[in-house]
């Protein structure tokens, strides 16, 4: 653990557009923790290994017709956690660091950028992360509400789960109580407290189960989706509402998930009819020698950078 890293890469490598702070219309903060993360270890590794693939790809984008680094690419210094990854029985907190403690760190680490008017565009790290970048977001706007939109195969609505409310399966419960509303898409595991919860709270309106999304008529669902969302638009992204067959590099995945171009159709009609306020990518626990999850989620945040922004006249 003490031993020396190599400092992170930025954004988009060498090859991209040289930015500072000043000019850049995105920040990005790689969130390396894993305090929580119930199975598949690894999480803490995913922000490194998705700004290391990011080097590698091309910053002009075929479908907007631009380059993404056009807007302004700044990468923060990394948020990173030192607790040992242990075998923990069921009902004791996470070792190390306390949850709390690395969210108001997360708070504290992204708040100046989204006050300086820049997009935040987090990089994960366990789940758990998105709750420090939404209160720094509620913060910034003085408590001012935004939907959450929710990519995932786990509803994430456990009040809390092996002694922590920070868990990665408890982020969405957080959002509830935040007071924000929000739509998941890709469900397919949950437990039956969870469903029943959806239903006593009305909130099972707002899911877009992942059988329902593959078996349905192509795309329908998704005028659906966005049409649920406030003007103002958080996306949060947990890598596993992917199938597993294209994102087989997280902890705990799932079969019958979202392909690429359902998720994009998804994320284009969001950036082209919401104002999206932030994002991240979550929940990337890197396999060695295998370089694909790690090439799509930089890609994946390349797009939600292009539609977020609108860039290339979207
Ligand atoms: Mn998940």
């Amino acid at each position: 653990m003490a031993m020396t890293q190599p400092p992170y890469p930025s954004f988009g490598g060498d090859d991209a557009r040289p930015c500072g702070y000043g000019e850049a219309r995105v920040a990005v903060l790689p969130v390396a923790y894993e305090g929580t993360v119930s199975y598949g270890k690894g999480a803490s590794r995913g922000p490194r290994a998705i700004l290391a693939a990011s080097a590698q790809l091309e910053m002009y984008d075929e479908e907007l017709d631009c380059r993404i680094d056009e807007a302004g690419l700044f990468t923060l210094p990394p948020v990173t956690s030192l607790p040992p990854i242990t075998t923990q029985p069921p009902g004791t907190p996470p070792p190390g660091e306390a949850p709390e403690a690395v969210m108001e760190r997360i708070h504290a680490a992204i708040l100046p950028a989204i006050r300086d008017g820049k997009l935040p565009l987090t990089l994960g790290g366990e789940h758990s992360i998105t709750y420090g970048v939404l209160t720094a977001l509620l913060a910034a706007r003085g408590g001012r509400p935004f939907s959450v939109l929710q990519i995932d195969a786990h509803a994430d609505l456990r009040p809390e789960y092996q002694g922590s409310r920070h868990s990665h399966a408890s982020i969405m419960a957080r959002v509830h109580e935040l007071g924000l509303p929000f739509v998941q898409v890709g469900i397919r595991s949950l437990s039956g407290p969870e469903r029943a919860f959806l239903r006593s709270e009305g909130l099972e309106r707002n899911v877009f189960w992942a059988h329902r999304i593959l078996a349905g008529p192509g795309g329908q669902w998704i005028d659906a989706a966005v049409n649920k969302l406030e003007e103002e638009v958080y996306i949060t992204f947990d890598l596993d509402g992917l199938d597993p067959s294209i994102m087989p590099a997280t902890g705990t995945p799932e079969p019958g998930g979202l392909d690429w171009s359902t998720a994009l159709a998804l994320l284009r009609r969001v950036g082209q009819r919401r104002r999206v306020i932030g994002c991240d990518i979550t929940e990337l626990a890197p396999i060695e020698g295998l370089h694909a999850p790690d090439f799509l989620a930089a890609r994946l945040a390349c797009k939600l950078i292009g539609y977020a922004l609108r860039l290339g006249g979207e």
